[in-house]
């Protein structure tokens, strides 16, 4: 309770920031996309990460107020980012179980985009396995929904929970987020391997994109890419970066063609 409403007091105060962490076009090697990722900038306690605050924010409710903080700071800043003329895909923004589950969420979402002024096509909605197979039925309308809106989804931390093959057929996805415990130990592990050649081939032949998380060497970009992933994200490329940060990144890009 107590961080539930020193958690109220941040908003008001406006103590949490996000960080931006890019995700890289394995075959290009440029940026295709940024991933949103809130911090509490505790005037006491310094830059906490979200896993000091988001489970309590879930737990308490406070979730809805700091998830719609999150979507609107991503949103804006991505407007911006688009309106000085930088070439980024997509922002993505992850999103809790209780926002996802408000019966009006993706008029939530429309009224935010056109709140920010920003193109649907440019916000990606991270969502996990548990998440969407909670409630199939409902999940592949508001999926629809977000689709037929210009928005794109992906499901964050792909193998880790309970993954039934037929909804990734079922539901209007766009990508998948390999979970970055199958990439740690690639490519020597050799069961870590067959897990994520497995899950790249599947997804391909569903139509889907690929990211990988947590990519911390050449080897490992080098060999997803020989894979087919499409996307990679993780320390080799960037940790998560203030905005600034990202929009320098993108900068030097341009210059270095
Ligand atoms: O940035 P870091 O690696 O510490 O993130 C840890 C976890 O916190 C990640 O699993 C990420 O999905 C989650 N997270 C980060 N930002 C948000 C957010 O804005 N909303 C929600 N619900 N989760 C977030
Ligand atoms: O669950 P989600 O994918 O949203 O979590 C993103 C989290 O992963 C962030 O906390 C981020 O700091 C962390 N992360 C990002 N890249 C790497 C990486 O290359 N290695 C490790 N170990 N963690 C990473
Ligand atoms: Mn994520
Ligand atoms: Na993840």
């Amino acid at each position: 309770l107590l961080i539930s409403s020193a958690l109220r007091l941040a908003l008001e105060r406006d103590e949490l920031v996000l960080h931006y962490q890019p995700r890289v076009n394995l075959s290009t090697g440029k940026i295709s996309g940024v991933e949103a990722l809130v911090r509490w900038q505790h005037p006491e306690l310094g830059l906490l990460p979200p896993l000091r605050f988001i489970p309590i924010a879930e737990e308490t409710g406070m979730i809805e107020a700091v998830g719609e903080w999150v979507l609107k700071a991503a949103c804006r800043q991505m407007r911006q980012w688009r309106d000085s003329g930088l070439a980024l895909e997509s922002v993505a923004v992850n999103l809790a179980a209780r926002q996802f589950s408000r019966p009006d969420f993706s008029e939530r979402i429309a009224d935010l985009l056109e709140e920010c002024g920003l193109e649907a096509r440019y916000l990606e909605l991270e969502l996990t396995e548990s998440m969407v197979m909670r409630e199939p039925e409902r999940v592949v309308q508001v999926l629809r929904e977000l689709k037929s809106m210009g928005a794109t989804v992906a499901i964050d931390d792909f193998g880790t929970g309970y993954s039934s093959l037929s909804y990734l057929k079922r539901f209007p996805i766009d990508f998948l987020k390999i979970d970055r415990s199958f990439i740690a130990d690639i490519p020597d592990d050799v069961d870590d391997v067959a897990i994520t050649s497995a899950i790249i081939a599947m997804a391909k032949s569903l139509g889907l994109q690929l990211i990988a998380e947590g990519v911390e060497t050449q080897a490992q970009s080098d060999f997803l890419r020989r894979l087919g992933c499409d996307h990679g994200q993780g320390y080799l490329f960037s940790k998560p970066v203030l905005a600034g940060e990202i929009e320098r990144m993108l900068r030097s890009e341009n210059t270095n063609d």
